[in-house]
């Protein structure tokens, strides 16, 4: 495809005819003349990265404009609704907790699964996996699944895992929420949040999609970032974010220096009600089901 060439004008000398590398090669070389790598086995030259892969930012679509004179705009839309649910988080108590995560059998188990779902006609990143694990360790810690009232005097402990997934839109921050995660497969997640972020996309998320999540993840990670210091969406308990996923040495138990998919995860918990401790324990089931996936199938419903 890349050079043009019509397989059905090239002679296969492979088993039954099949057409090899080398033939591709030898009839590039009879039609231009060009010098071309010898055998099959000799090393290509790696195409040049894509812009994905490198580290250089991108400009976004705008060109800036320069009038030279400030410009002052009322506050609308979902920034004025960011106005009102940040100021109500500014008065919990934030606990702070991060940890690194090694995602390295998690990438693997993805691209195996990423055709499959594919297939299917659904893309499947990392988030659903990030999702299952967090209702797999609500299930033990369900005060992170809760909300309190205003003046913090009562907390309700909810009984469905609406997992929120903060969104970066054109029209700015939204957060829609997976339903019932608790009783969803992964591939259910995956599915949902191909439909939730399709819609978000076009802002045409419901007001139920946008309404009544129990608990936030924020995936910052794919656009960048290690660390972060995510802010609770009240009347919510706790909430998450992940930094990018970087390749990383690391060493296994044998101490010998491995290359490792490595994330960082950032909590916060309202200190009113949750201690500590119990954002510990729970980012710790949370990491081992991510770091051993299989460990996921033990207690999947
Ligand atoms: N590190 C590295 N790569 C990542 C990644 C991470 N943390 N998270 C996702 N990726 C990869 C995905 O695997 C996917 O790669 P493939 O094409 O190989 O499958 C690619 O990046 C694009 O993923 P995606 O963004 O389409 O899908 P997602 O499910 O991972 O994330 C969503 C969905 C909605 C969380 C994300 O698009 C988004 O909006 N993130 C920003 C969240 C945000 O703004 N948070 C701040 C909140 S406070 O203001």
């Amino acid at each position: 495809m890349e050079n043009n060439i019509k397989l059905s004008e090239v002679v296969g000398s492979g088993k039954d005819g099949r057409i090899l590398k080398e033939d591709i090669f030898n009839y590039l070389e009879k039609q231009t003349g060009a010098i071309l790598p010898p055998s099959p086995k000799a090393e290509i030259t790696p195409p040049p990265p894509k812009p994905k892969d490198m580290t250089i930012p991108i400009p976004v679509s705008k060109p800036p404009v320069f009038t030279g004179k400030d410009k002052t705009e009322p506050i609308k839309g979902f920034q004025k609704a960011m106005v009102k649910t940040m100021s109500a988080a500014l008065k919990i108590p934030h606990f702070g907790y991060c940890d690194e995560v090694d995602l390295t059998e998690l990438v693997k188990l993805r691209e195996e699964l990423k055709p499959i779902a594919f297939a299917r006609g659904i893309k499947l990143s990392f988030m659903p996996f990030f999702l299952k694990a967090v209702s797999l360790g609500l299930l033990q810690f369900p005060i992170l699944n809760a909300s309190v009232d205003e003046n913090c005097q009562n907390i309700t402990y909810k009984a469905s895992h609406n997992i929120g997934i903060a969104m970066d839109t054109e029209q700015g921050l939204i957060v829609p929420n997976v339903k019932n995660v608790q009783i969803c497969s992964i591939f259910d997640i995956a599915t949902e949040l191909n439909r939730l972020q399709k819609l978000g996309s076009v802002g045409q998320l419901s007001t139920t999609d946008l309404t009544g999540g129990t608990f936030t993840l924020s995936n910052i990670g794919s656009i960048g970032g290690t660390y972060t210091k995510p802010v609770i969406l009240p009347p919510e308990v706790a909430t998450g974010a992940l930094g990018s996923i970087k390749a990383i040495p690391r060493f296994n138990q044998k101490g010998e220096v491995y290359k490792a998919q490595i994330v960082n995860v950032s909590w916060s918990a309202d200190h009113r009600v949750i201690d500590g401790a119990t954002m510990s324990r729970f980012s710790n089931l949370w990491k081992s089901y991510l770091e051993n996936p299989a460990f996921m199938l033990l207690d999947l419903k």
